[in-house]
């Protein structure tokens, strides 16, 4: 064989080995949306990746995807399974049946990792075994048609190769056909959502009122309520969890003096709150966007804590979720006067999906990663000598009071402003403190008082603005909190990691 044809026939040995490994993919996703969502193949080496991750590689990903996070790493995972297979190919054919081992063993670490899983059921290993075992079938048929043939006269190379190319062609398609049929197939995923929209809230015993001066309504400033679809999503869930509230529990439990079980109609026929908090990131740089504020509807954590009773030994409560994420939280967040809810509906609907439904955690005063637990189904009270937070065991710090921080939302940064006058206004916040004031420095001026818009309370956001006239040229603003308790917003920077970022809000406007 001239080195030219082996060439090619290595081509058309990887075009195959690919087109066998989205084949198997395919096949995998589908066998994934029969038997258990969560153990999609790609959900399963994803949920993975983002267990093990080092802190620093959470943080990267949220800078460079913000929340699209989750789908950069999903074409990560999808390039690098590519780049293998086509390993796998040249290696089939060079080496048989090594090709089709490389192949097999995908599936096979995809079945252990997805077994490590804490959603793990029976058959979660199965998905990523007939993803492995397809492309191997294929894989190993498609490169044998150009090993066999490349015994017989040059003539016939093209031949072989153009018909493996179009068998590949066939897997393709029949991989692609089994994955959209699997998003079909996902039953659970419109049963949990079908549910939701049939589902009537409890009406709150007591609201907490937004005053007429909350919203400036400054065009460029964000509603002081966050629409539900705007709020920013931040968890770890690659498949979102599907929790029928049928066959959701709560259980209360370790040191307490009363195990407690709550189920769907135990919550809802509580007496209910509504209560308004602003739920922010600890991975929030100076100025970013993972924050948002909405009207929580639910039953104070404290009265659920109440009937289980905790010992007086016990220092916090780890939340844990349907996806084995958990949060901890000091039990004193939890039984203090604050509004600390198990809460069921945002913005006066049922929680969405994605924000936890049916029943999450909001907490005011704590970052989300240590107090606002999705898709909710323990409560396990202990101490922090004896347990730790997922986050935490990551490098991020155990305990997340929110800190002091003020973001410039107009002008946009690199906005291009008419001279003359306008307005500079943002957001400030340190929820369960409460913000007094803003300052407003432009270029190097003094620092001038901002007004402040009336609080919904010291557990949200509040909006600010200050008059400017506008001189042509080049502007610097910068923003700083002063808190409910006479701390002014500190001037030091620091990298959210690993208990939350801190410095002033500044943007560089042009003024024509
Ligand atoms: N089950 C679960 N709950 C979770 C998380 C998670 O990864 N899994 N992330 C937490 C973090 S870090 C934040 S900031 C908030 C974000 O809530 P949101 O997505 O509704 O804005 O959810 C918290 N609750
Ligand atoms: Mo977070």
């Amino acid at each position: 064989m001239t080195p030219a044809s082996s060439r090619r026939r290595d081509l058309a040995a990887i075009v195959a080995s690919i087109a066998a490994t989205v084949f198997g993919a395919g096949l995998g996703e589908l066998a994934a949306a029969i038997v258990s969502p969560t153990a999609s193949p790609f959900a399963v080496i994803g949920g993975g990746m983002i267990d093990l991750a080092p802190a620093w590689a959470k943080d990267l990903a949220i800078d460079l995807f913000g929340t699209g996070d989750k789908a950069a790493l999903l074409v990560g995972i999808a390039v690098l399974l590519l780049i293998v297979a086509g390993v796998a190919g040249v290696l089939e054919r060079r080496k048989a049946p090594w090709g089709r081992v490389v192949l097999i063993a995908l599936g096979v670490i995809g079945a252990i990792v997805s077994m490590t899983r804490a959603d793990a059921g029976t058959l979660s290993p199965l998905p990523s075994l007939v993803a492995g075992a397809a492309a191997a079938l294929v894989a190993g048929l498609l490169v044998a048609r150009l090993r066999r043939r490349s015994t017989k006269a040059p003539t016939d190379d093209g031949v072989s190769r153009r018909s493996v190319l179009a068998l590949s062609g066939v897997a393709v398609m029949a991989g692609a056909l089994a994955a959209v049929g699997s998003v079909a197939v996902s039953g659970g995923a419109r049963a949990v959502s079908a549910v939701r929209s049939a589902l009537r809230l409890p009406s709150p015993a007591t609201t907490t009122p937004v005053p007429a001066g909350a919203d400036l309504g400054i065009d460029g400033l964000g509603p002081i309520i966050t629409p539900a679809s705007d709020f920013y999503r931040i968890d770890t869930a690659l498949v979102v969890p599907q929790v029928d509230p049928a066959t959701w529990t709560l259980r209360v439990h370790g040191m307490v003096e009363q195990e407690v079980v709550l189920r769907w109609d135990d919550l809802v026929a509580l007496p209910q709150k509504e209560t308004v908090a602003t739920l922010v990131c600890v991975s929030n740089e100076v100025g970013g966007s993972l924050i948002g504020t909405a009207r929580w509807l639910g039953v104070p954590l404290r009265d659920i804590l109440e009937r289980a009773k905790p010992t007086t030994e016990a220092d916090m409560v780890l939340s844990h979720s349907v996806d084995g994420f958990t949060a901890s939280t000091p039990l004193e967040a939890l039984t203090d006067d604050r509004n600390a809810l198990l809460a069921i509906g945002m913005n006066g609907e049922p929680l969405p999906i994605e924000h936890g439904f049916p029943v999450r955690m909001v907490v005011p005063g704590l970052y989300g990663y240590v107090s606002a637990t999705k898709w909710v189904s323990e409560l396990e009270v202990t101490r922090y000598d004896r347990a730790e937070g997922y986050w935490t065991s990551r490098g991020w710090s155990e305990r997340g009071p929110v800190k002091l921080q003020s973001r410039i939302d107009v002008p946009r940064s690199g906005a291009r402003v008419g001279a003359g006058d306008t307005v500079i206004a943002g957001v400030a916040w340190q929820t369960h403190v409460g913000v007094s004031g803003v300052e407003v420095q432009i270029d190097d001026g003094p620092w001038q008082a901002a007004t402040l818009a009336s609080a919904i309370s010291a557990d949200t956001w509040v909006q600010w603005s200050l008059p400017w006239n506008a001189t042509s040229g080049s502007h610097t603003l910068r923003c700083r909190a002063v808190s409910a308790t006479g701390e002014t917003q500190t001037a030091d920077t620091a990298a959210p990691a690993p208990d939350g970022a801190t410095g002033w809000d500044q943007r560089t406007v042009s003024v024509a």
